[in-house]
């Protein structure tokens, strides 16, 4: 464990300006602290800790514990610049948790959102998503209930997952999807090679994260290194693939099974659309990311010339980014993660707005959404009436034992656990045995040497 900071506050027990009225504790430019008083003094702030480990991958968490010593995580990994974020919440977040009330969870984010002034962005806001988790699961903890039922209880009995299935080959693809139906996954990703091209997103076997020899990881693109690795990219030749593959896995695998495929931001609108629109006799569950995220307005072309379902959302940080698409019905499936959209708060809030045009949740859940990430979005898919999948690629086994998890996965359906709070304990001596280890994502070249979304 790398520990970016034990910032345990100096004096939690002593009052703080404003303490007893009930009220907004400063004026602007007074200089005084903003804390409100707890009428339960027992769940002030005591410390906030941030721990850096590498069991199988980074992970950066969050851990706030209370005056009354209620501890709750939360999770504020991102892939490739996790000490940006571990920073971002030493020097700037952990000095400003000091005394504050543990179980006023909105008025906390909208502090720390708007007090910075400088809003948005992926560091920014999964600093601001750990400081949301922890506190939401302290508050369950508190009320002696898993977090679910303080978002309103299950609407259903568990969340059906998916998991990726890759091969270079349609063979290992094959394997690969039966090994998934063994394990019980009902829904499948499936990510192939593409002839000409010798390394690519999604394949499994491209894994090269060292220590990680036979350990199961799906996909692992992080790999640890001085420099991201380069991969190969040609459009043209994927889009000619891609429905040649979908045909083999519906012949092979009949008609029923549900087939997700990422596209990884890689195609113009145009393309986006000819892939749609050639997918359409596979039946698709979801494309994802069909179309790099900044340009949103390229989703209209692609929606106008398929009637394949879109998920978007992986990188995007706030309902702001989800506000237009999900007003023109552009997608179909928010793939927003609580990690990296500031929060299970403002997750819920996408969601519940979602829910007016008929979108559903497929909250991202790769192997760099930490195991704290992961069941906080169990508990909020577990809670919301719009809960469409879950992504669910299992973590390695040294990551299970620095996390220890109540949740369950039982024929494809994932279980938050009734375990008060989130259900995860990190074991910190055991965090300790994994420093930080510098890794990076991938990134893309055409064969004439140009950079090209990855
Ligand atoms: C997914 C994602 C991941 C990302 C990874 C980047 O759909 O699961 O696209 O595979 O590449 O999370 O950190
Ligand atoms: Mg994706």
């Amino acid at each position: 464990m790398t520990d970016a900071s034990h910032a345990s506050t100096t004096n939690p027990a002593a009052p703080l300006p404003g303490a007893g009225d009930g009220g907004p504790a400063s004026d602007a430019g007074s200089g005084r602290p903003d804390t409100w008083a707890s009428t339960d003094r027992g769940q002030l702030i005591d410390r906030a800790e941030v721990v850096v480990t590498s069991p199988d991958r980074n992970f950066v968490t969050m851990r706030i514990t209370t005056v009354d010593g209620v501890t709750g995580l939360g999770d504020a990994t991102l892939n490739g610049r996790e000490l940006a974020v571990a920073a971002y919440l030493t020097e700037h977040v952990v000095p400003l948790l000091a005394g504050r009330d543990a179980s006023r969870i909105e008025d906390a984010w909208q502090f720390l959102y708007r007090s910075s002034y400088w809003r948005r962005g992926p560091v920014t806001m999964a600093a601001i998503a750990a400081v949301d988790m922890a506190l939401w699961d302290i508050k369950a903890k508190v009320a002696g209930m898993p977090l679910y039922q303080l978002l309103g209880g299950a609407s259903r009995t568990g969340l059906m997952a998916y998991g990726h299935a890759s091969g270079k080959e349609l063979p290992e693809l094959f394997d690969s999807i039966r090994e998934h139906q063994e394990e019980g996954y009902r829904s499948i990703r499936v990510q192939t090679g593409v002839p000409g091209l010798e390394s690519i997103y999604g394949i499994a076997s491209n894994r090269t994260t060292a220590g990680n020899a036979g350990v199961r990881y799906d996909f692992e693109p992080a790999q640890r290194g001085a420099f991201p690795a380069m991969e190969d990219w040609d459009t043209r030749a994927y889009l000619r693939h891609v429905p040649t593959v979908f045909e083999a896995v519906r012949n092979e695998f009949g008609p029923e099974l549900p087939l997700l495929h990422d596209g990884h931001h890689r195609m113009t609108p145009l393309q986006a659309a000819e892939l749609g629109k050639s997918l359409e006799p596979y039946d698709l569950f979801w494309l994802e990311d069909c179309t790099p995220a900044e340009n949103q307005e390229a989703l209209k072309l692609v929606r106008q010339h398929t009637t394949t379902p879109l998920a978007i959302g992986e990188v995007f940080n706030t309902i702001w980014d989800f506000k237009d698409i999900i007003r023109d019905q552009l997608i179909d499936y928010v793939r927003g993660a609580v990690t990296h959209m500031g929060g299970i708060s403002p997750l819920r809030k996408t969601m519940d707005y979602a829910a007016m045009y008929q979108i559903k949740s497929g909250f991202h859940g790769p192997t760099d959404i930490s195991p704290v990430g992961l069941a906080a979005q169990m508990h909020l898919g577990l809670a919301i009436h719009n809960f469409g999948i879950q992504e669910y690629m299992q973590h390695g086994p040294r990551t299970n034992q620095v996390f220890r998890q109540t949740f369950t996965f039982t024929d494809g359906f994932l279980h938050p656990g009734d375990e008060p709070g989130l259900g995860v304990t990190l074991d910190v001596d055991e965090a300790g045995k994994y420093p930080y280890e510098q890794a990076y994502l991938p990134f893309n070249r055409l064969a004439d040497g140009t950079v090209h979304d990855w």
